[in-house]
């Protein structure tokens, strides 16, 4: 057997149970005709599939009658209006149907849908009719009878964390998802954060295996990284995207796992790709031990716009070495002091060409001179920076108004870990709870693919409508509060 067969294989093997749940709607049923509209409320945000009862109310129904079905994530999806969509990605990740109905009977929806909202209008009946039995089936493979309350005393800790997990078990399918509602798809930067924080949570270790296994399936691109993303359904699919970042984030998802179960049959398995993902990287060092750009989307690092992102990858791979270094010692690899020594050097180099030292913040020629957040945190994740200067660069650049903040929970997820390794287990807890707070006082049910608080229309793509509302890499707070008992 090959190894993409034996790593497919094991990926099924490893296939999470999916459990169910029938959810019924505040509204029981609703008699209507042409024109009027309903939005049912499930109470909570579900992922699944959704079946009501359609009946006459008083004559026979002569004509198929045509019902318009939207499915929101939260009110405000329900209320936009999905013809101005003018984003950048499909409009059919829009979750809207037209829908004829021949006969009075029950009707299953094919699709499966992401939502904690419905609107049904009825377009068009020739007669009155009636709608009822509304009912959601539901399904994650998260088994939330196990998952523990978390021991916090803070009560907005404690609502962040209840959100965190309720996101995290929306993106827990049969494969972790970035996003039930568009994407569907899994990512390397969402995994990482995904399993770091079931780990804490529900800890299905089965569908971080299938995860890993899927990702070393893949089909490696022209500098040999993994694919960025993969899909599982209708069949698996290596995704076209080879970011530097997430293929060393890979690494770091394997050594997190290793650390967290100690599976060494696991991590043998995977071990040669994760040596090749760095030594392609190192490959990508000029002579002075720096990253080179790359042709095409290289590195991703946040969604920011006009972010120069080679300082951060730096760093990125700085943070690999070092927990890849720790998994090599515990497995007893001597290859531990080849990257050891490697680790040195890129270190040295960073602060060498990448620090300037005149304005004591990392911003050089190779992100032409710009100042972000992003350079900083991953320049104090990779080990280059520390202590209270460290704390200090931290700060001032979060307050800078010149330098490129976060736009996403992915990347404010690294600007806590870096708080967290520099002991600022304060600031890091008012970071989440202003942060993530912020979307819960917007109304958020789980947590949001992007938020800018000084921008609510923040889209990546070029219109909110499209934006996740439920997306994976968002849920990280519940890992700060449990690991770090905030
Ligand atoms: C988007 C999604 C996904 C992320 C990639 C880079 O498509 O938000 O979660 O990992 O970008």
């Amino acid at each position: 057997m090959n190894d993409k067969n034996y790593f497919l294989k094991k990926a099924s093997e490893n296939m999470p149970e999916l459990h169910f749940r029938k959810l019924v709607p505040d509204i029981k049923s609703f008699s209507a005709e042409s024109g009027d509209s309903i939005i049912l409320d499930l109470g909570e945000h579900a992922v699944g599939h959704f079946s009501f009862s359609f009946d006459r109310l008083d004559e026979f129904v002569d004509a198929p009658v045509r019902l318009i079905i939207k499915f929101g994530e939260d009110m405000r999806e329900i209320n936009d209006d999905f013809s101005s969509y003018k984003g950048g990605l499909s409009s059919t990740w829009l979750q809207e149907e037209i829908i004829h109905l021949d006969f009075p009977g029950t009707v299953s929806m094919p699709r499966r849908y992401s939502c904690r909202y419905i609107r049904i209008t009825v377009d068009i009946a020739r007669r009155p009719i009636k709608l009822f039995d509304f009912s959601f089936n539901a399904s994650t493979s998260a088994d939330v009878l196990s998952l523990k309350k978390s021991e916090t005393d803070d009560d907005w800790l404690r609502k962040i964390d209840m959100v965190s997990t309720v996101t995290l078990k929306e993106c827990m399918q049969t494969f972790f998802e970035d996003g039930p509602k568009r994407d569907r798809r899994l990512w390397i930067g969402d995994l990482r954060l995904e399993a770091l924080t079931n780990y804490y949570t529900f800890n299905n270790l089965q569908i971080v295996r299938r995860c890993l296994y899927l990702f070393a399936a893949g089909d490696t691109g022209s500098l040999g990284f993994l694919p960025s993303f993969i899909y599982e359904t209708p069949y698996f699919f290596s995704g076209r995207a080879y970011l530097a970042d997430y293929a060393l984030l890979y690494v770091v998802s394997v050594c997190d796992y290793y650390e967290h179960t100690g599976d060494k049959d696991t991590v043998d398995d995977l071990l040669e790709i994760c040596k090749t993902q760095l030594d392609n990287f190192e490959k990508l060092l000029d002579e002075n031990m720096i990253v080179t750009p790359q042709d095409g989307w290289f590195s991703f690092i946040d969604w920011c716009p006009g972010l120069k992102s080679l300082t951060a990858l730096q760093g990125v791979y700085l943070y690999t070495l070092e927990h890849f270094i720790n998994l090599l010692k515990m497995l007893d690899d001597s290859d531990s002091e080849k990257y050891s020594g490697l680790l040195v050097k890129v270190r040295e180099a960073s602060v060498k060409h990448l620090y300037d030292e005149e304005n004591q913040i990392f911003a050089s020629s190779l992100d032409e001179g710009q100042t972000s957040v992003h350079s900083q945190v991953w320049m104090i994740l990779g080990g280059v920076i520390g202590g209270e200067e460290g704390k200090k660069l931290l700060l001032s650049s979060l307050e800078r108004k010149d330098a490129k903040q976060p736009c996403t929970p992915y990347m404010r997820h690294y600007v806590a870990e870096a708080m967290m390794k520099l002991g600022m287990k304060k600031e890091a807890t008012e970071y989440l709870k202003k942060l993530w707070g912020g979307m819960i006082e917007l109304g958020a049910d789980t947590f949001w693919e992007a938020y800018v608080p000084e921008d609510p229309d923040f889209s990546p793509y070029d219109d909110r409508m499209i934006n996740s509302l439920c997306h994976a890499w968002s849920c990280t707070p519940s890992y700060f509060i449990r690991k770090y008992n905030l």
